[in-house]
């Protein structure tokens, strides 16, 4: 299944990237946190995308994101994607940002990417409760009969991941006095600007309003999503962020006058 995306004047190739990814879900343009980031990134850079949410078994590393560009190249994870769009197009998404700001902003993005990405895995896969009403809900989908294997499979393989990165070996409570450093660190270094570092938007704005979107859109329960909605430094940021980058679809066009009472009572029970 593929989405287009409007065209922008930067991108004079009429082929678009393909970025694959797992697709819209519950309020957000998709279900992976470092996804949401990518399609960010290839906003700021206007470049024209397609999502293809098709993609998961032909991933290169296993993982989402990754791209096809239009040059038929396939890059995989979001941080060689940014670094791929940048050199190939001639591009600096820091440009924003002094020499030592792009060294915070590494630093950051590594924090966000490397610790908290995974402290919001861990909340969104491992307690029961948020599991059952997020993650398992991916397969609703698939055939009745497979859908429970679908589901175990998945959570297996998250909480593998997460116990080889470490930080899944640790309780609910540490994990998530970890996330709350991580959240606190963040709503410091914003204080009260628009920006993360320097006078203008940067890479690392993408991945901290991809990361801070997927923790308060979705309706799911955590330590850290309770955190970013008292922070209101940080909520104020990702709205504007999200509002600017994915702005409402625009409302369908006016209905045609209707022609009789039949046919309006038909439209006021549809
Ligand atoms: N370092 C990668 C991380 C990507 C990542 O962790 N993607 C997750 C979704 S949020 C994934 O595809 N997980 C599938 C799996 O592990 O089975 C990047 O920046 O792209």
């Amino acid at each position: 299944m593929t989405a287009a995306i409007p065209a922008d004047a930067r991108q004079s190739d009429k082929t678009p990237i393909i970025l694959y990814g797992f697709g819209p879900w519950m309020g957000l343009p998709d279900a992976s946190h470092y996804t949401v980031k990518t399609e960010i990134q290839l906003r700021m850079a206007k470049l024209r995308y397609v999502k293809d949410v098709t993609g998961f078994a032909a991933a290169p590393k296993g993982k989402l994101p990754y791209i096809r560009d239009t040059d038929g190249s396939v890059v995989a994870d979001s941080t060689f994607i940014r670094a791929h769009i940048e050199r190939s197009r001639g591009l600096d998404l820091d440009a924003a940002l002094k020499p030592r700001q792009r060294a915070e902003a590494w630093a950051v993005e590594r924090m966000l990417e490397d610790h908290l990405g995974w402290a919001i895995a861990w909340f969104r896969w491992v307690p029961e409760e948020a599991f059952q009403a997020g993650p398992a809900r991916f397969y609703d989908a698939a055939p009745a009969e497979l859908q429970d294997d679908l589901r175990n499979a998945a959570r297996a393989r998250v909480i593998s991941n997460l116990q080889a990165h470490g930080l899944g070996r640790h309780a609910y409570d540490e994990i998530a006095e970890l996330g709350l450093r991580s959240l606190n660190a963040l709503a410091m270094l914003l204080g009260g600007g628009d920006y993360l570092f320097g006078s203008g938007m940067s890479a690392v704005d993408a991945t901290a309003t991809a990361f801070l979107a997927t923790l308060t859109v979705p309706p799911l329960a955590s330590p850290l999503r309770d955190r970013v909605l008292q922070l209101d430094n940080l909520t104020d940021y990702t709205q504007r962020n999200m509002a600017r980058f994915f702005p409402p679809v625009p409302k369908p066009a006016a209905m045609p006058a209707l022609h009789g009472d039949a046919e309006r009572e038909l439209m006021a029970a549809g």
